[in-house]
């Protein structure tokens, strides 16, 4: 496995556009085909009142968004929902909940059989559950889970700026937990969120250091909603956004980067240029999990015109048997951190603390 350095993502990352574009292109071919991008479906089963405060998520409950509260949602819902997904196309359906970690309770019992129902409907099941020990991965593997969702947003040093409620060894180390369940890693980030490029890029680098590499990197433009600390942020430029997905491409060759949120501001050609940088995954649905996505009939004659067909459920990696559970819970409970450092005293949500930070970085580099 390579081992990267900033510089050599640096190096990619400014390289000319159109050249970087065509080396993405090239190593997307060596690994994958590239007329074929995996559907997605996300699925909010427990919508809002996350006691977390990333600032760029209308689901923190301490943020006045427009987000109204859920309680889980049904097996019948669900099941429904990923018929609906599978009949348009999805291979996978990605079940979200606005939790900051899993806990050992009939909540999550619930989850394990909303997990063995999606797996039974021969899709790829995924789910991002907030922070989860070994136990609790394991337990959701057992149940047929294929792969784990959680992002590391931004680099270590930005994400003190974005949130509080814990820290970026929280986040490792449910990846490690993750992993050790032998369930596949998705884990990715966002941009747009006032970071410099090289924040996004030791975001790259943090992930394309994991033995063994994510195999799925969502990238996601922030949604910037009313209500949250970044609703003001200047949304992303498309040419960004095909930057970044062709450097993920290049540093994780394998990995099946996911062209995520922020698409209902791209358009067809901005998307293409996306596909042919390596993006091999987009999420489908009118939803995200809370915020608008396109229509599910233009993404599908937006396939047509590209010539793209959705990928078919595993085809990287074989459908997870369901076992039966050994104990629900082994008595553990994993010490997560709460660093606390103030999120209202940032400097990074005004125009003025971000030129202040560019400032100090350029002064840092020399
Ligand atoms: N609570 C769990 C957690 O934080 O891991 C799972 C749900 S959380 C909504 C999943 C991911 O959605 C976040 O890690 C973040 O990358 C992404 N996300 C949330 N709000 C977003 C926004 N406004 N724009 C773009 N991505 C967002
Ligand atoms: C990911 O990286 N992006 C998805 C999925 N993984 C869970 C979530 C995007 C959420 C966008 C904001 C919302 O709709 O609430
Ligand atoms: Fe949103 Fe997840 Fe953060 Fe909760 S932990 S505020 S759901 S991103």
């Amino acid at each position: 496995m390579k081992n990267w350095t900033l510089a050599e993502l640096q190096d990619l990352y400014h390289s000319p556009l159109l050249e970087l574009v065509f080396k993405a292109a090239s190593v997307h071919r060596e690994h994958h085909n590239p007329r074929e991008v995996q559907i997605s479906t996300l699925l909010s089963i427990k919508t809002g009142g996350c006691p977390e405060d990333c600032a760029y998520c209308p689901q923190a409950a301490r943020y006045h968004t427009d987000v109204e509260k859920n309680d889980l949602m049904t097996v019948n819902q669900v099941e429904t929902a990923a018929k609906r997904a599978k009949a348009l196309g999805s291979s996978r359906l990605c079940m979200g909940a606005a939790w900051r970690n899993v806990k050992d309770n009939e909540e999550f019992d619930h989850v394990i059989e909303l997990v063995k129902t999606v797996n039974k409907l021969d899709m790829e099941v995924c789910a991002t559950l907030g922070m989860l020990s070994e136990h609790q991965a394991k337990r959701l593997a057992d149940a047929g889970l294929y792969a784990y969702n959680h992002n590391l947003d931004t680099s270590e040093e930005y994400y003190k700026e974005i949130i509080s409620t814990r820290g970026y060894e929280d986040r490792l180390k449910t990846l490690d937990n993750v992993r050790k369940a032998d369930l596949t890693v998705c884990s990715g980030g966002i941009i747009g969120m006032g970071e410099v490029v090289d924040d996004r890029l030791k975001m790259l680098l943090t992930l394309s250091n994991l033995d063994p590499r994510p195999e799925s990197v969502p990238i996601n433009a922030l949604v910037a909603v009313d209500g949250t600390p970044l609703e003001d942020q200047t949304p992303v430029s498309i040419w960004e956004m095909i930057r970044m997905v062709a450097v993920t491409r290049i540093v994780m060759p394998t990995s099946v980067v996911r062209l995520s949120a922020g698409r209902t501001s791209m358009s067809i050609e901005g998307q293409a240029l996306c596909f042919l940088a390596g993006a091999g995954s987009i999420f489908a649905g009118d939803k995200l999990l809370t915020t608008p996505n396109p229509d599910v009939f233009q993404d599908l004659e937006m396939f047509d015109l590209l010539g793209l067909t959705p990928t078919e459920p595993f085809a990287k990696h074989e459908q997870p048997q369901i076992k039966e559970e050994e104990v629900a819970s082994n008595g553990e409970t994993e010490r997560w951190s709460r660093p606390g450092h103030k999120i209202e005293a940032n400097i990074a949500y005004t125009r003025k603390g971000q030129e202040q930070r560019r400032q100090q970085l350029e002064e840092k580099e020399g």
